[in-house]
């Protein structure tokens, strides 16, 4: 018989002593936004949702039609949900907060709607990145030590991946799970179950382009991989949407850099909605992620679209890595 994801939470909060159903509801609002996006996307070259909406975000980046049409669907499936507190996006400067009684509002959900969206003119991956905690204990939802939270206090993170079929994973700190879209049913399907990264992989994934850019450290590091150093023969893969390269690395095992560049001091990728989510399945399914020189998940935020450098993957690559001066 077929697992749901639904029904898959459901079984594993029984597990968690005074566990209420909340999370499963706000999965499901997840979810279905996720559908309502998948749906599109498959439309996108017949129905005039392909390009620039015609504005761009708070990171300066022009907004696709579909990162518009992606955040609309996650901030509505989402908000409607009482159990909401407050919506992070990447796409919306601000956090969006409701009117709720003081009572509700429990969770803080952080999303990326469309990761990757630049590559959807040309039909390739993208994804959607997300991210739950609970309310910071002050009542004032509109306060932003509830979402200005380390990344290790997720209570869960996943993404979805829009490829040749559509993949959702996710994790609540009980390992790492994956279920694909049946569009027969329109549901997600348990596939990959108690997901485990290798110890090491043989691919490494960063964009070379930048390489002269890179610290020292870096440099050296990808020339040691390329090298042989290592004790086997790294090939490379670089899809240019990060959840499309997560993705592979998780299930192939290797290592995937964004190191900091001369126009990304900071490195590129977002803290909150993109390493965080990352970094916690990572670790869950045994592997490591670290900004170069500590563990994502550890960093104190103090922005909610901050950004960092961002390393993450096999083990034994990330080790290698911090053990490099
Ligand atoms: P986005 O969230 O605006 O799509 O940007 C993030 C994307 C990631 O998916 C990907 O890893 C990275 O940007 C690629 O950047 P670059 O083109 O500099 O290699
Ligand atoms: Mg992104």
């Amino acid at each position: 018989m077929i697992t749901t994801v639904q029904q898959h939470l459901l079984d594993m909060q029984q597990r968690i002593p005074g566990a209420r159903g909340t999370f499963s509801w706000l999965l499901s609002g997840i979810t279905l936004a996720t559908k309502m996006t998948e749906a599109k996307i498959r439309r996108a070259g017949l129905s005039d949702l392909i390009g620039a909406a015609g504005a761009t975000n708070v990171q300066g980046e022009v907004q696709q039609k579909l990162d518009v049409y992606a955040n609309q669907a996650l901030l509505h499936c989402l908000g409607v949900r009482d159990s909401v507190a407050m919506l992070v996006s990447e796409e919306n400067e601000e956090p969006v907060t409701f009117d709720r009684s003081p009572d509700a509002g429990e969770y803080v959900i952080v999303f990326d709607p469309l990761d990757g969206s630049s590559n959807i003119d040309v039909n390739v991956n993208v994804g959607t990145i997300f991210s739950i905690y609970r309310r910071a204990g002050a009542r004032d939802t509109s306060h932003p030590a509830h979402v200005l939270q380390r990344g290790c206090c997720q209570v869960a993170a996943g993404y979805v991946v829009y490829g040749p079929s559509t993949i959702l994973v996710y994790t609540t700190g009980q390992g790492v799970f994956g279920f694909t879209l049946d569009p027969a049913i329109g549901a997600y399907v348990l596939s990959h179950d108690n997901i485990r990264m290798p110890e090491r992989g043989s691919i490494y994934s960063v964009n070379e382009a930048n390489s002269d850019d890179f610290p020292r450290r870096y440099q050296t590091y990808l020339a040691r991989l390329r090298s042989g150093d290592l004790g086997r023969k790294y090939t490379s893969r670089y899809v240019g949407s990060l959840v499309a390269d997560f993705h592979r690395t998780v299930l192939k095992g290797g290592v995937f850099l964004y190191p900091p560049t001369k126009g990304y001091p900071q490195g590129k990728l977002r803290l909150l909605y993109e390493a965080n989510p990352l970094a916690f399945i990572a670790e869950q399914a045994q592997g490591l992620a670290v900004d170069g020189t500590k563990r994502i998940l550890d960093i104190e935020p103090h922005d909610i679209h901050q950004r960092t450098p961002f390393i993450i993957g096999s083990r034994e690559e990330v080790e290698v890595f911090m053990n490099s001066p």
